[in-house]
This record gives C-alpha cells, sequence and structure tokens, in this order.
C-alpha cells in the first residue's frame, strides 16, 4: 500500500538538478514583447507616439490599443457573471484613452531580443493629463471621480447577506463590541513569474502558458479571440508555483496573444519581479461593524460592512471575495443572527487576484479576531470562548445562516484533543514564566473550518500499454504541491502494480480531455478520485480480458498484486495487457469525469512568538492539528502545512504591498519581506481522521491552503500575549509591538 506513507515526490529530479522546463526555457523561435505601463494611477492618454521606440535596432513593432483587436474583453470566472450582482467592463488588452492604475500596459513592444525591447520601452512617448486618483477605499465609496465612467459608479457590487433576527440578538446582548478589522493587501509572489509564449499557425493558435487552468484558458482565448477551441492549445509546462494567482488571465497575456495573431511569428513574454508585483496583488479588505454576546461570551450577533477592494479592474478571479467571505464569517461557530453588507469598489491601483484560501484566509481571519476580542472584553479563555460557540456533532450535518451546508465535523472534540497534543496549556504557562523574567514571549492559537475542493468535476484518464506500464492523465494541473505524487499512490494502490510503473501527465489540453485545474485545494480529493474510478474500470477490463485467457467467466476472476487467477489457473498482469494488444480489441483504458461535493477541513493551530527589544518578532512554533480526511501522503501535506505557515508569518508580520497617496506601488522585494528560512518557524503537524461522509471516493479533504487560512489569526493572537497589545490588522510591524 502506498496511501498513507510519505512517498518520496515522482518527478523532482529535474527540478533538484535544474532541469526543469518553465514558459521562458522553451526554445522556439519567437519575439519577445515588453510593456510600456503608465506611471499614473489615474489619467487621460492624450497621445502615444511610437516612432522613435520603432528606430530601436530589433524592433519589430509596437502596438497601442488600437492595434489590437479581440472579439471581447477578458470576463470573469462565469459562476460569478451575474449582471444584476456585478458591474464591470470587459478588460481590453491595452489600455485605451485612459489609464486607471500605475503600471497598467499601454503599448506592447515587440522585438528580436529582450535588450532592445527594454530599451525601445523607454522610447516610446505617451503624453498623459493627470486625473485625481482614488487609491482608498473609503473615498471611493464617496464617487467623486467615477474610475469607469460607463459604470457611473465606483461600486461594481453591493450585496446583503442577512439571517436570523439581529435586533433580538442585539437586544438580549448582555455587551456590544465595536470592531474593525482588516486583511492586508499581499502579493502572493511565486518563484517562476508569468510567462506566455504565443504561436498562431495556420488558423491554429498554441499557447505555452504559466498557469494552473489550462482548459479554462483555451475556452477564456476562444471567446476573447473568436477562434473555436477545437483550434486552440494551451500547454502547461512547469509551473514554479501560483498560490491561486495563475487562475488569472491577464491583459498582458492577451495583448501576447493578439500580437502573435497580428504578425504571424511566435511571441514570448516573461514578467519581471516588478511586473509581477503589479499582475497579482490580493486580499484588502476591511470589515467594519458591531457584536453582541453574552455574559458566558456566546456570539449572538455580528452586524456591519465589508469593503472590499477590486483595484481598478474586476479581474477574472475577484468576484469571489465579497461573495464568499461574509458565507464563511460565522465559521465553525453557531451564530444565528447577521447582517453583513458586503461591497467592492474600484479603486486606482493594481486589479486584485486570488491568493492562497482567497476569501477563506479573511473570513478566518475576521471571526477568529472576533473570538479574541470576545476572550479579552469578558476576560475568559480563548479557548472556552471557541468552545460555547462550537457547533457540536450532534448538530451535524449543520446548515450555517447563510445555508452553507457543513456535512460533518467534531470541532469541539479536535480542539481538546489538538491543543492537548500541541501542549498548549504548558506553553502559555511556560510563557507565562518566561514573561516575568522579561522576555516578550506569547503563546496564541485559532480554530479555522474551511470550504475545499471546489468543483464540481474533475477529470481523469488511465491507460495500461502493452507492456503493463500505466499512464494516468489527470484534470489535475500540480504546479508544485506534489499531488501527480498522490494520484499515482492511489492508482498503483488500486492496481496493486509497483508505483514506478505509473506515470502521470498533465497540462496539455491536447492530451487532457478535459480539467477544470488546481486551486481551492481541490486535487487530492477530486482530480485523484477521478483517476482511482477510472483505475477501477481499468482494473474491470483487465479482469474480462483475463477471464477469455483463463477461459473462465469474469465473475470467477480474482486479482491480488499483479496476478489474476480462477480455478487454480493464472495469469499475470503483464500478459493480459500484452494479450489485450494483440487481440481484435487492443488498448485498455477508461475515462472518467467524476462530480463532488465540497469538503469541510478543519482544526487547530498554535504559534509561539517572540518580540525584542526592537520590536522584531520572531515566530519561534508552528504547530498543527488539522483533519483533512484520509491523508493520502503525510509528506505531502506536512508540506503544504509548512508552506502555508511560512506565508502566513509573512502576512502577519512582514508582507504589505504599501501604496502610496499616488496609487504608487513603493515596495519592491527589497522591503515586501518574504519570509526567508531565518524567519521561517519550526513546524510541527499533526493529521486527525474525524467520521465524514466522503464527498469524493479517496476521502481526501483539501489542505493546501488551511495553514495561510487560520495562520495569521493564530499568530497575531500569539504576538498579543507577548505584549499585550491588541492588533486587527497585518502585517504588525516592529513599531506596533513597542
Ligand atoms: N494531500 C494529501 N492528503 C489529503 C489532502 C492533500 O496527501 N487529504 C496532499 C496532496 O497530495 C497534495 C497536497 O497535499 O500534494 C495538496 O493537496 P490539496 O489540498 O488537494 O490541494 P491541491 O493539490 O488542489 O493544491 C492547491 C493548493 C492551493 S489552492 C494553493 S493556492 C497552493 C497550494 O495548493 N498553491 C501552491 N499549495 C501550493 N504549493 C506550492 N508548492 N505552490 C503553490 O503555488
Amino acid at each position: 500500500m502506498y496511501t498513507g506513507k510519505p512517498i518520496k515526490r515522482l518527478y523532482d529530479d529535474k527540478f533538484v538538478n535544474g532541469k526543469s522546463t518553465y514558459v521562458d526555457d522553451i526554445q522556439i523561435s519567437a519575439y519577445y514583447a515588453g510593456f510600456v505601463r503608465s506611471p499614473y494611477a489615474h489619467a487621460l492618454i492624450k497621445s502615444i507616439d511610437v516612432s522613435d521606440a520603432l528606430k530601436v535596432q530589433g524592433i519589430v513593432a509596437v502596438f497601442t490599443a488600437k492595434d489590437l483587436e479581440v472579439k471581447e474583453g477578458i470576463g470573469i470566472w462565469t459562476t460569478y457573471e451575474d449582471p444584476k450582482l456585478w458591474k464591470f467592463v470587459k478588460r481590453k488588452p491595452l489600455a485605451d484613452k485612459k489609464v486607471r492604475y500605475a503600471g497598467e500596459p499601454v503599448a506592447i513592444v515587440i522585438g528580436t531580443d529582450k535588450y532592445s525591447v527594454r530599451d525601445a520601452i523607454d522610447k516610446v512617448n505617451v503624453d498623459y493629463e493627470r486625473l485625481p486618483a482614488i487609491v482608498k477605499m473609503e473615498d471611493s465609496l464617496e464617487d467623486k471621480v467615477i474610475i469607469h465612467e460607463e459604470l457611473k459608479t465606483n461600486v461594481a457590487f453591493d450585496q446583503t447577506y442577512s439571517a436570523g433576527n439581529l435586533e433580538n440578538a442585539f437586544k438580549n446582548a448582555d455587551k456590544v463590541i465595536p470592531v474593525e478589522i482588516t486583511n492586508n493587501r499581499l502579493i502572493p509572489s511565486p518563484m517562476e513569474p508569468r510567462g506566455i509564449i504565443a504561436r498562431y499557425e495556420g488558423g491554429f493558435l498554441t499557447v505555452w502558458y504559466s498557469t494552473q487552468v489550462p482548459h479554462t484558458a483555451r475556452s477564456e482565448f476562444s471567446r476573447i479571440f473568436g477562434i473555436p477551441s477545437s483550434k486552440i492549445r494551451v500547454i502547461m509546462p512547469d509551473v514554479g508555483g501560483a498560490f491561486g494567482s495563475k487562475v488569472n488571465i491577464l491583459p498582458e497575456d492577451i495583448s501576447v496573444i493578439a500580437s502573435a495573431i497580428k504578425l504571424g511569428r511566435p511571441v514570448r513574454w516573461t514578467a519581471t519581479r516588478s511586473e509581477e508585483m503589479l499582475a497579482s496583488e490580493a486580499r484588502h479588505n476591511t470589515f467594519k461593524g458591531e457584536i453582541a454576546v453574552s455574559r458566558e461570551g456566546r456570539l449572538l450577533g455580528i452586524r456591519g460592512d465589508l469593503l472590499v477592494d477590486l483595484g481598478a479592474y474586476l479581474t477574472y478571479t475577484a468576484p469571489l471575495q465579497p461573495a464568499i467571505i461574509p458565507l464563511m464569517i460565522p465559521g465553525p461557530y453557531k451564530v444565528r443572527d447577521i447582517h453583513i453588507r458586503s461591497r467592492a469598489v474600484y479603486t486606482n491601483t493594481p486589479p486584485i487576484t486570488m491568493y492562497r484560501g482567497a476569501s477563506r484566509p479573511e473570513a478566518t481571519f475576521i471571526i477568529e479576531r472576533i473570538m479574541s476580542i470576545i476572550a479579552d472584553e469578558l476576560k475568559l479563555d480563548d479557548v472556552r470562548v471557541r468552545e460555547v460557540n462550537m457547533v457540536r456533532t450532534d448538530e451535524m450535518p449543520y446548515t450555517n445562516p447563510f445555508g452553507l451546508k457543513y456535512d460533518s465535523g467534531d470541532y469541539l472534540g479536535l480542539l481538546r484533543e489538538g491543543l492537548k497534543a500541541l501542549k498548549y496549556y504548558q506553553l502559555k504557562g511556560w510563557a507565562e514564566e518566561e514573561r516575568k523574567k522579561g522576555r516578550k514571549i506569547g503563546v496564541g492559537m485559532a480554530f479555522y473550518l474551511e470550504i475545499s475542493g471546489f468543483g464540481p468535476w474533475e477529470f481523469g484518464e488511465v491507460r495500461v500499454s502493452e507492456t503493463g506500464d500505466v499512464l494516468i492523465i489527470t484534470g489535475g494541473t500540480p504546479h508544485g504541491q506534489g499531488t501527480e505524487t498522490a494520484i499515482a499512490q492511489i492508482v498503483a494502490d488500486t492496481l496493486q502494480i509497483d508505483i514506478n510503473r505509473v506515470k502521470v501527465v498533465w497540462g496539455d489540453t491536447e492530451i487532457v480531455a478535459a480539467s477544470m485545474g488546481t486551486y481551492g485545494s481541490r486535487t487530492a480529493s477530486a482530480a485523484a478520485s477521478a483517476a482511482l474510478v477510472a483505475a477501477k474500470e481499468v482494473l474491470e477490463k483487465m479482469k474480462r480480458t483475463a477471464a477469455k485467457i483463463l477461459n473462465v467467466d469474469v465473475e470467477e476472476v480474482a486479482y491480488s498484486n499483479g496476478e489474476f487467477s480462477a480455478g487454480g489457473k493464472k495469469v499475470s498482469w503483464d500478459e493480459v495487457a500484452a494479450s489485450s494488444y494483440a487481440s481484435n480489441e487492443p488498448g485498455i483504458y477508461a475515462q472518467v469525469t467524476l462530480s463532488g461535493d465540497v469538503t469541510f477541513p478543519y482544526g487547530v493551530h498554535v504559534a509561539v512568538v517572540e518580540v525584542d527589544d526592537y520590536g522584531i518578532i520572531k515566530v519561534i512554533d508552528y504547530k498543527a492539528y488539522d483533519d483533512i480526511g484520509v491523508v493520502i501522503n503525510p509528506a505531502l501535506a506536512e508540506g503544504q502545512i509548512h508552506g502555508g505557515a511560512t506565508q502566513a508569518v509573512g502576512q502577519a508580520t512582514l508582507e504589505e504591498a504599501i501604496i502610496n497617496d499616488d496609487g504608487q506601488l513603493v515596495v519592491t522585494y527589497a522591503d515586501y519581506f518574504i519570509p526567508t528560512a531565518v524567519e521561517t518557524p519550526k513546524f510541527e503537524s499533526h493529521f486527525v481522521e474525524k467520521p465524514h461522509p466522503s464527498a469524493y471516493p479517496t476521502g481526501a479533504k483539501g489542505v493546501g491552503e488551511a495553514a495561510l487560512i487560520v495562520g495569521p489569526a493564530v499568530i497575531v493572537r500569539a504576538i498579543e500575549d507577548a505584549t499585550g497589545k491588541r492588533f486587527n490588522k497585518t502585517p504588525v510591524r516592529p513599531e506596533d509591538v513597542i
């Protein structure tokens, strides 16, 4: 059995040996592209003069908005495409007549080498007339300056999520507490920046693309360019991380494809680090309101306003946030009376995309801060407050006030066991003693309920070759998680063959029949399950061929470890495979598209921090106790906790995409601090599986986002314990703690 074991990742040699192939490594004769970007956050484009740029040796073309024709602009995630809910314009490849954020692409420069392109970018003369920039969400609400004139307002989304009897809740409250909680603007920062190569030949478009969603990209390209998707191939080479940001389709990508079509020659672009910082900013929202609580710490009601920053344009993935954050704010707690007005506004800042957890970290930070605020205000214990409010096991399945059905969960049981296993109370006691000696040590905890495995379906194909080796073609699109190894484990177990005889491929629209992709911690549940079901079908087919060889009825055939047997006769897996190919019905394979519901992982995490005399916050320990269903590969799952928790250290103590009053992003990677090995804590990770109705046959729930969903709340609580101060926004900086 491979499932449940920490099997080493199957395809890491190339990464370790520098032999991987990212988009930028692909050898193809192509022109290089680069972008002229707006220096202003809000301005009219009076004129663009490209003549000097065209004189630079090696420059082939400079295109502006008028040159690049697309049938339609970039849309939004189809699930959210409701014109009644959203006010937006489909974004065109280049800014036309007006720029709406500093860094917005205004022209694409194309040349035979990237150095000439870089030189020519500076020679494109754009005459701007500056307009007042709206940088703060609150200012945008006033609509004094409108960012998209045709929409007549900056408010793109305005919905109220209301349930229960709020008046009663506040009337019966022993205490009403005001709250204001902010999730800061972040930059996902994958190691590989964005990259694309587009080739258009003979009416066929081929795109090599650093993406998480090749099939979705193909549909979008088809819609945007009016080319049938049968004539588009999207290939996802090795992808060096994405963290949700590469679900998004950028105007730069569309400009590159449009240029390749226009020129009839392949065009390539790899974002620089600074371009990547502008391309994928994420989060940034504030919840402001009040909560009603009882003397025992019961949360009776929540009312308030959620304000979400969209940046200058509605991106493909941004609609999730204002729509999902309110639904997830109740979390694992029984609060029934809630009224949240959720608004999303345009600002003259880089557009917001999706980042690990997309909306669940925000909701978790809000509700976990609320739990800690209740504890502080009523002088109760953090754990006690959560215990009082948690949904009980006998209330499962539980439908939250907004209709979200939690299928299962033993929140209270996990909380108690988890804190014991993580030695929370011992650590609390130790920290108190250390503080008496003068050290600023703190211990914090927080709980989370996540929704993962967004679907609704995924694809899997299993083929057996004439030698008996197995090819898995998965709709999952792993880009760092190692989920391909987990999928191989599941299939090798189902077929009872050596895992080294299994190969997993993904990410090419002409190889994979269908795919939704990897995001929302769904691959171990959805994609691995589709492969599992396909493997079972393949085994049945192998049994049928074995029955013919053995001259028995298929029901008589037993299979164990590479051998089919019936009535004392035997035939091996390899012989059956070979025989199938020698017959008139060659080939044993199965294709499966599997639908399933979302899953609800949950857990409790604990952090230990120390603050020094200069206010530098060091997260010393980060400990996790999670129910993620069946753990397919504990090493991979643990790796996800480590990665997510490291990003949580960044969000809680270091990272912020700071934009000044002029709308300029004023950080680079010199001062947008991503945690390095030095800032990374010591990890401890436990997995526990509580009974749950498996939404998918693997029985796995997602773990890919868990630690970044809960981590910021855990670490902030630990900093509060260390310093005695209160923080309702991140990052907590040295100047905040001393
Ligand atoms: N796993 C497991 N048992 C489970 C659940 C998961 O063994 N019960 C393992 C899986 O085999 C896989 C990993 O844990 O190796 C994550 O699986 P899953 O939770 O299904 O998540 P996905 O594979 O769908 O990955 C998506 C998730 C998301 S949404 C973001 S964002 C993210 C993340 O993964 N981005 C990442 N982790 C990342 N890791 C890397 N290195 N790079 C990114 O861009």
